[in-house]
């Protein structure tokens, strides 16, 4: 207990303490992942009821896993295309998109691709691993909005050429769009603090972003039901939903 001028002065709660640190930022990086999107309904990919505790990562996810089997994989994309346009944002993502006006100094980069963040109203938001609404035209190189649901054929075509298409996302084994990499690379560089949440850090390069951020000087919050691999290296460390997280630190920050 510290006391001060003779009174009794209350020991400052982590909220608090992270609440003060986001204050006095001056430039904020947001890092999500699929644990932000849970509580709206959207399955991660590791952990009880992910993605990949169902499906093989290998055999959906990866560029030969699409050339082998272009239907199989439009399906899965399918699926989760009709299971993403029926949800709504979530407590966590508002949370944010409020901070985006009333701080002003704060992006996001994230690797989901369910637009959620957009949807909440978030504008400075960098998309690391694609959007689940765009499409590419193989034969044009094309990036171009999707928005078929459900997708009637499979596999799905070009309404333009006639070629095969395929979801823009980044698969295991395929580069990141080195414009976009470089955007989210230099936004955890100059940031005094990354907060992370809902991500599992061990996929590459985003689990790199924090670490980024850590090396120059900056703090890290980080903010999920478990622990990960980035928790040793995180200044503050929240165990709990997003959602809940948020709203504790935001009662801070008004
Ligand atoms: C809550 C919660 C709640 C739940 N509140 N929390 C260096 C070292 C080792 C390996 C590599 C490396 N560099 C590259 C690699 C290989 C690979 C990789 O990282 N592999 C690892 C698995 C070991 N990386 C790549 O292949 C990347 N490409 C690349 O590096 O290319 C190099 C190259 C250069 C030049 C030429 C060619 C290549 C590409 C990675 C692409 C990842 N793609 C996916 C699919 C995207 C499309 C789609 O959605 O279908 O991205 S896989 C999947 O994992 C998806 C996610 O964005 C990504 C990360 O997952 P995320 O978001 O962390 O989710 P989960 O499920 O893992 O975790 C959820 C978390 O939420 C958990 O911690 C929960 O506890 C928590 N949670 N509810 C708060 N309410």
């Amino acid at each position: 207990m510290l006391l001060f001028s003779g009174k009794r002065r209350k020991r400052m709660s982590d909220f608090e303490r992270a609440a003060e640190l986001i204050k006095s930022a001056k430039k904020i990086a947001v890092l999500t992942g699929a644990g932000i999107s849970a509580e709206s309904g959207v399955p991660t990919f590791r952990g009880r009821g992910g993605l990949w505790q169902k499906y093989r990562a290998e055999e959906l996810a990866t560029p030969e896993a699409f050339q082998k089997d272009p239907v199989l994989v439009w399906k899965f994309y399918d699926y989760r295309r009709r299971l993403i346009s029926k949800v709504e944002p979530n407590k966590a993502h508002r949370i944010l998109a409020e901070w985006e006006n009333s701080l002003g100094n704060i992006e996001i980069v994230t690797q989901n691709i369910d637009g959620l963040h957009q949807r909440a109203g978030s504008k400075k938001v960098v998309e690391l691993h694609g959007n689940i609404w765009q499409a590419i035209c193989l034969k044009e190189n094309r990036v171009f909005k999707f928005k078929e649901n459900p997708i009637k054929e499979f596999p799905p075509k070009c309404s333009e050429c006639g070629g095969l298409i395929r979801p823009d996302v980044v698969w295991f084994g395929e580069a990141l769009d080195p414009l976009i990499l470089e955007k989210a690379f230099n936004l955890f560089e100059s940031a005094d603090v990354a907060i992370v949440i809902g991500t599992s850090s061990i996929v590459y390069p985003a689990a790199y972003l924090p670490q980024i951020t850590k090396k120059n000087g900056g703090s890290t919050i980080e903010i999920n039901i478990e622990e990960t691999a980035l928790t040793p290296l995180a200044d503050f460390f929240f165990k709990g939903k997003a959602s809940d997280i948020l709203s504790q630190i935001n009662n801070y920050l008004s």
